[in-house]
């Protein structure tokens, strides 16, 4: 998906955030770009990564660098660490996220840090548990394998196994139940995948647990999530949040039926693809 050349925070080019030695800030950072894909760094600093899509994760997590894909969320503790009365710049970082994503790329400026002449501050510790996070019980859980696909004819069209949005049914789902999504990507490119209506958990003993709405599904690769659709019955979509992607494909729906109140979906508006 297209970038774009020049980088906003809040709506501003490089603005200039004036910040006193030692003195936290917590940071809630949001990526509502359409196709970038944010790795956040700053000479000097680490973070602790308190958490995203949902809020607090189980655990504070100390990193050198927040990656935060479109659609996804981060929140983290900057403590400033630079000497009163110097400057810093908080930069972007090419992420390799497939092909022609980093190569003759280099980092670019998102924010202008100038610690005031102010006498350090003593910062507070970061709690080390944040939340308790029961793993879904995926016991007799659905299995659905989502293959996240490209096909190169005389246009390129996406889709989610083999089928573009426009042709795809529902996934069909009955309220209460818990599925797991082996998500696959054999593609050239990363694809962060997203879900409307329900935060899951993403399988994987590596990572600290958290519910998430939006997962960096890397090239190459493939990783498993749990649902519990235990409420909000009616239709709602997944896609790829690289926008250009789900407009060419990537992009489905599921329905999750009531039993007790059947849903009946409007029908469909005539579609116009370009
Ligand atoms: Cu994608």
């Amino acid at each position: 998906g297209r970038e774009g050349a020049v980088l906003l925070v809040n709506g501003k080019v490089r603005p200039r955030l004036k910040v006193r030695a030692g003195k936290q800030q917590r940071w809630r950072i949001i990526n509502a770009t359409r196709a970038r894909y944010y790795n956040i760094r700053l000479r000097n600093h680490r973070f602790m990564r308190l958490g995203g899509d949902n809020g607090l994760a189980a655990r504070s997590e100390d990193v050198y660098n927040l990656i935060v894909t479109p659609g996804e969320r981060a929140d983290a503790v900057f403590t400033p660490a630079d000497p009163p009365g110097t400057r810093n710049v908080l930069r972007w970082v090419p992420t390799e996220r497939g092909y022609g994503s980093t190569y003759n790329r280099s980092s670019e400026q998102m924010l202008a840090i100038e610690t005031v002449a102010d006498a350090p501050v003593t910062p507070e510790p970061i709690p080390a548990e944040l939340r308790a996070i029961e793993p879904i019980d995926i016991a007799g859980a659905t299995e659905r394998t989502l293959d996240l696909t490209i096909a190169i004819a005389s246009t390129v069209e996406m889709g989610v196994n083999g089928v573009p949005y426009w042709q795809a049914k529902p996934l069909e789902i009955a309220l209460g139940d818990t599925e797991v999504w082996r998500i696959v990507n054999n593609t050239d490119f990363s694809h962060p995948f997203h879900l409307h209506g329900y935060f899951f958990q993403v399988l994987d003993e590596n990572r600290v647990p958290e519910w998430k709405d939006t997962v960096n599904v890397p090239t190459k690769s493939e990783l498993t999530i749990a649902v519990r659709f235990d409420e909000r019955p009616g239709a709602w979509m997944y896609h790829c949040h690289i926008l250009d992607h789900a407009e060419a494909g990537m992009m489905g729906h599921l329905v999750v039926r009531d039993p007790n109140e059947p849903y009946t979906p409007a029908p469909p508006a005539a579609h116009h693809h370009h």
